[in-house]
């Protein structure tokens, strides 16, 4: 069975896409190099009171891919002061997954600092979005991943290395973090950007959390931004996309953005033609039609 056909065979099978209202995917094409991200996001500043930034304290800027490509992102700008952006998202879902592509441009000296961290935080309109709920993986001294998680009501948080190899400034990772906010088990984990080869994790369950009062309304992104201590440090974003649900639960959803459209199918073939193990949706190590049958049916049950 060739692509081509299998294409077809697909094509006739799709009526339409599904798409899923609160999902967030920007690779940062369309923003204007030079100025703050438009579109949805906010600058950090907003929510910062104890150690502000410049603001725009995020500008859009040329650079290259995990690949090398020349793409546009977004880069912290280098200053002591709280750096970073946010969009907010709905607090009806037990789920949030959140990935995008992180590269650490410096350190504030050569093994120092905090110059990134990415994740939720739930902002209720006062105070600095330091002291307020929120969980981030971010880059600590030593140059590892952390993932801090720090619930409501002023509960203790808890600050868990992500295990594996230390980072390079200058390389591409891809972050994941995951929450069941109905159950307050987190998932933390870093990816070679090139291969999707895992490279660090963590999975933390925080003991005493409450649905009711543990809840996030904001996808984020900053550093650390004591002015007394001088964290300064810089890095830059890519390809965030953001579901309300747990991407397992949406097989065919090849580009993890909520959406099933042309560019999961896309996907899909390319591996199903590589005889890629993720288009072997029957587990059998045979690339055939029960492959594109069980990936339709997975594209037309659509995501949670
Ligand atoms: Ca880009
Ligand atoms: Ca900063
Ligand atoms: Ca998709
Ligand atoms: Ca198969």
């Amino acid at each position: 069975m060739n692509t081509t056909r299998i294409a077809c065979v697909i094509g006739s099978a799709i009526v339409g896409s599904t798409l899923h209202a609160q999902s967030i995917t920007d690779n940062f094409e369309a923003h204007q190099v030079g100025s703050f991200p438009a579109q949805g996001w906010h600058d950090i500043t907003d929510r910062t009171v104890g150690s502000p930034a410049q603001s725009p304290s995020m500008a859009v800027i040329e650079t290259t891919d995990a690949q090398g490509n020349p793409t546009i992102a977004v880069q912290t700008n280098q200053e002591p002061g709280t750096n970073g952006l946010y969009q907010e998202v709905s607090t009806e879902t037990s789920f949030h997954h959140l990935s995008m592509n992180v590269r650490v441009d410096s350190m504030h000296s050569a093994n120092a600092g905090w110059p990134a961290g990415m994740g939720y935080s739930r902002y209720s309109g006062e105070d600095d979005v330091n002291a307020n709920p929120h969980a981030v993986i971010y880059v600590w001294t030593g140059r590892v991943w952390n993932l801090f998680i720090a619930p409501g009501d002023g509960r203790p948080a808890v600050d868990l290395r992500v295990n594996g190899p230390q980072f390079t400034v200058g390389r591409w990772y891809t972050l994941t973090l995951d929450v069941n906010v109905a159950t307050g088990r987190f998932e933390a984990k870093v990816l070679d950007a090139v291969t999707g080869d895992l490279l660090n994790t963590v999975s933390h369950t925080y003991a005493q959390w409450d649905p009711a009062i543990d809840s996030f309304n904001s996808i984020t992104v900053f550093d650390g931004g004591d002015v007394n201590s001088a964290l300064q440090g810089q890095s830059t974003i890519d390809n965030v996309q953001y579901a309300p649900f747990d991407p397992d639960d949406c097989p065919a959803d090849f580009v993890e953005d909520g959406v099933l459209n042309f560019f999961d199918v896309s996907i899909f073939l390319a591996a199903f033609s590589a005889q890629d193990s993720a288009a072997d949706f029957t587990s059998d190590g045979n690339w055939n039609f029960f492959d594109v049958s069980a990936f339709l049916t997975a594209f037309n049950a659509g995501c949670p």
